[in-house]
């Protein structure tokens, strides 16, 4: 192996969190690589390159904020932008700030190893190369792990095999036979698009998500110019909001309000953006009365939405409350799903027995598939950093210590892995946000921490147990009134001690925001700050 290459910091991950930290950590002096396994640079937005996908928290605000300079020179086009807008404008980024000369593609890290003598990280990479770095930050992203079912007899299938998260676009779906698998956010923007195409298409479902219709018109200069006037302003709601949107839950109860008022409401509600049915009262995902009200108002659109009650019956979410598993922005999937051509199957009650060489066979049918499609979610919040052989302090593994869920201070840090920073942690707002802000947040926080940690003369800095505790604590006390912990999500994907964690920070990220600018202002309170050995 050729020697490890030196840097000041290794970061892994090229995406919206890994490109901001190579400008941050440029911007204080330090040097800096970033390992990416794409071949460029986007990380969400480069692999997901499936029919429909796009983002669904408008792109004003689902952009960066850092530079006033990119905001005003950057026009979106429409007010979701679809997958290859949002990662032209990642690469333009990339371009703008002369990053890619600090990217490593096409290259897995594998493992990082924490030489104490040294106060070092060794990392190591599928390509047998490695660096030798005082700072490991993981970018490697919340969503970017994908997650596959293990279907038996799924290696007799003899065509293509497709998952949204690792998209092949050689494969032209015009006049196939589909069977698709998962109606999360992926799955209804894939179906919407390859509705359209397809000569039969089999969905299977297993727990659906409440879809809101999602009118994405394009953004007419005016508009532009409107919200480039704005900026400043709506980046600030947006930094100090409780969900990092620019557009706060309006005053007042869902359950105190007259019913037809209420009616009228939720109405206007329903197609004005993804999460409006949920910003509409302000106690929608705090009390369970309020929560019904508006989660049977969903129910009821959508069994006016879908025209054969069947499908319905499969699709429309019966047990879950609105807001606790992730809504989803919906633009033709319910479209595509009253088309005759389109079968629902709920594998809860028809699960999958066989795949053979052309069908995907359950305990009640058989259905034709010269393509499978899976779009099954992601192992989120951890995944990515449990892929990589993390040793700590004593060789502690970071998949061990977390195989009972995850811990980390403030999402931000491991107890016994030092000089390691996680970008959107467990334990953050991040995926309960407008993650760009999230984002944006943690990669400040970290550069600021590095740059008071040379000017102090300290080389080291480690969460303390207490602390980490502390925050897991607190974590679980602000997620117990919501309604997020009873849902069925990937939120909640985790146990730990017996219990599942749900696995964001839920207490707001404004308020977050403030505890992390605290925490450095004490001087890294809950951390512990060493020199060189
Ligand atoms: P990512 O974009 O996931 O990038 C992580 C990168 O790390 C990847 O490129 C990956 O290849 C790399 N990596 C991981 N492990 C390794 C390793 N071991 N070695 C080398 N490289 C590695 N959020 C919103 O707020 N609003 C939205 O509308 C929205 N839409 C989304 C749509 C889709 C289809 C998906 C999947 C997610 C969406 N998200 C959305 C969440 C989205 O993931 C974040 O908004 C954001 O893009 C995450 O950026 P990131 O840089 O932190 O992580
Ligand atoms: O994944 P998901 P996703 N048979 O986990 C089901 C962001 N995002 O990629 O819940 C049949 O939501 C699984 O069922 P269950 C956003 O944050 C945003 O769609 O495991 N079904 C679930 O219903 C989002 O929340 C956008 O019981 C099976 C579905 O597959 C997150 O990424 C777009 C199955 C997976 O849904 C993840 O979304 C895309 C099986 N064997 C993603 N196994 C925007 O629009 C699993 N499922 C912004």
């Amino acid at each position: 192996m050729a020697d490890p290459k030196s840097f000041d910091a290794l970061v892994i991950g090229a995406g919206f969190s890994g490109l901001y930290m190579l400008i941050k950590l440029r911007e204080i002096g330090l040097s800096a690589q970033v390992v990416e396994a794409g071949s460029g640079v986007g990380g969400t937005w480069y692999w997901n390159r499936y029919p429909g996908a796009r983002c669904d928290i408008s792109s004003i605000e689902y952009s960066y904020s850092f530079d006033p300079e990119l905001e005003q020179e950057w026009t979106w086009k429409e007010r979701y932008s679809a997958q290859p807008d949002i990662l032209e404008y990642l690469e333009h980024v990339a371009d703008r700030y002369d990053l890619i000369d600090g990217i490593t593609f096409d290259t897995r890290v594998t493992a990082a190893r924490w030489n104490e003598e040294m106060a070092r990280w060794l990392v190591e990479t599928d390509k047998g190369g490695s660096f030798d770095v005082q700072f490991l930050i993981l970018a490697t992203g919340a969503l970017s792990e994908p997650k596959l079912p293990d279907l038996p007899g799924l290696e007799n299938f003899s065509g293509p095999i497709l998952n949204t998260a690792r998209w092949d676009d050689s494969v032209d779906l015009t006049g196939k036979r589909v069977c698709h698998f998962g109606v999360g956010s992926s799955g209804i923007q894939t179906v919407a698009e390859i509705g359209k195409i397809v000569e039969e298409l089999t969905v299977f479902s297993r727990t659906p998500s409440f879809a809101v219709p999602c009118s994405n018109p394009p953004l007419t200069a005016e508009q532009s110019a409107a919200a480039k006037a704005d900026y400043p302003a709506m980046r600030e709601l947006q930094r100090h909001s409780a969900l990092s949107f620019a557009t706060l839950p309006k005053e007042g109860g869902a359950k105190v309000c007259e019913p037809a008022e209420r009616e009228k409401r939720l109405e206007s509600a329903w197609t004005e953006s993804t999460f409006s049915l949920l910003l509409e009262f302000d106690d929608i995902l705090f009390d369970d009365e309020s929560n019904a009200l508006v989660t049977e108002f969903a129910q009821r659109k959508l069994t006016q939405t879908i025209t054969d009650p069947e499908k319905a019956r499969k699709l429309i979410p019966q047990d879950v409350q609105l807001g606790g598993r992730r809504l989803c922005a919906e633009i033709g999937f319910y479209d595509a799903i009253n088309q005759d051509n389109v079968t629902v199957v709920d594998v809860r009650e028809e699960p999958v027995t066989n795949i053979t060489t052309d069908a995907v066979v359950t305990d009640k049918g058989s259905y034709p598939a010269d393509v499978i499609i899976f779009a099954t979610g992601f192992d989120a919040c951890v995944g990515a950093i449990k892929a990589i052989d993390i040793r700590g302090k004593g060789g502690q593994s970071i998949r061990e210590e977390w195989a009972n869920g995850p811990r980390a201070y403030l999402g931000l840090a491991v107890e016994g892995f030092p000089n390691m920073f996680t970008i959107t942690g467990p334990g953050s707002p991040s995926v309960l946000s407008n993650v760009v802000v999230s984002i944006e947040q943690h990669v400040e926080w970290i550069a600021r921490c590095l740059a008071d940690m040379r000017e102090r003369g300290a080389a080291v800095i480690e969460a303390e147990a207490q602390a980490e505790e502390a925050w897991l604590e607190h974590v679980d006390e602000v997620a117990r009134p919501t309604i997020f912990p009873k849902a069925n999500s990937w939120y909640m994907g985790h146990t730990r001690d017996g219990k599942r964690v749900f696995m964001p920070y839920v207490g707001g990220v404004g308020a977050y925001r403030e505890k992390c600018d605290a925490v450095a202002a004490a001087g890294y309170e809950g951390f512990t700050l060493g020199v060189a050995p």
